[in-house]
């Protein structure tokens, strides 16, 4: 009790401060070993998750000082993470009055043992040997909901296929709640995604899982270690701009991670009561 009660309160005092590069995100979310969420697209697995653990997009930055609006575009997410499974979760709800058949995709970064790398060691795209061995191997990037690209998750580094986004490595599922891809519509999205804390992802195109990962690391989770996270968001709408809106901004954060937000690998809650995902989305209507 005492711990959660410490836990809310620092949450509450890290949402409220600017954010920015160098201030804590986020908290990631400890699932129990019983209640670690399947990937399924349906976020009732994460009731359990405190208000405090959610962004909104009211809290994210729109690209080019563009408006938040909440008829146009809202979204919330949260990350959780297992200590059994070691594996990073995000969950994310979005509403779309328009949802198009592309432009509608989330950019995530991930830097899973927080080393702050820059250009010279995350954005290598020569020579071609080089690019293999460590374009987005110490962190990485991933595309999610981009079915212009032929599949709905990907991730944007040398292995090919992307088995790093297939069970047991990774996982994706969505659903619509209204809508439905390309629909032109106002539509509402629940998407869940689970990934390896990769500490390096060596692997070459065409090498499989089996071959690649013994000479891959894979980040220890541990409790109250920093994991370096960028989440980015983008909508079109026919006859407008197409607006990003991500947290924390920091201009062009893609080849740096050290400008990506920090979020805390959080300790479990001492009581796990379900919140009322219901009701909260409700309050929004
Ligand atoms: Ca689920
Ligand atoms: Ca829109
Ligand atoms: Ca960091
Ligand atoms: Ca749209």
């Amino acid at each position: 009790m005492e711990k959660s009660a410490v836990l809310l309160v620092v949450l509450g005092l890290a949402l409220a401060v600017p954010v920015g590069a160098q201030e804590i995100t986020g908290y990631i979310f400890q699932f129990p070993d019983d209640k670690v969420p399947t990937i399924d697209g349906d976020l009732s697995d994460w009731d359990i998750v405190p208000e405090q653990y959610w962004i909104w997009e009211k809290d994210m930055i729109q690209e080019e000082g563009a408006e938040f609006d909440p008829s146009d575009h809202n979204m919330k997410f949260a990350w959780g993470w297992n200590d059994s499974q070691n594996r990073l979760y995000f969950a994310c709800w979005v509403y779309d009055d328009a949802y198009m058949a592309s432009g509608e995709y989330f950019s995530i970064y991930v830097d899973p043992a927080n080393g702050d790398y820059g250009p010279d060691e995350i954005y290598v795209t020569e020579p071609v040997e080089e690019k293999e061995r460590w374009f987005f191997a110490l962190a990485q990037k991933y595309y999610v909901m981009r079915p212009e690209k032929g599949t709905t998750m990907y991730s944007y580094n040398t292995s090919d296929p992307d088995w790093d986004c297939m069970p047991p490595y990774g996982d994706h599922a969505y659903k619509f709640l209204k809508g439905s891809i390309g629909c032109d519509c106002p539509a509402e999205m629940t998407l869940e995604m689970m990934i390896t804390p990769w500490e390096d992802l060596n692997t070459r195109s065409g090498e499989t899982a089996e071959e690649a990962i013994g000479k891959c690391k894979i980040v220890d989770l541990t409790e109250g270690n920093i994991v370096g996270i960028e989440v980015c968001k983008k909508d079109s709408d026919p006859g407008e701009d197409p607006v990003y809106r991500a947290i924390p901004w920091a201009g062009y954060f893609a080849d740096n991670a050290a400008l990506w937000g920090d979020y805390i690998l959080a300790p479990l809650e001492v009581s796990v009561e379900p919140t009322t995902w219901a009701r909260i989305k409700a309050s929004f209507r």
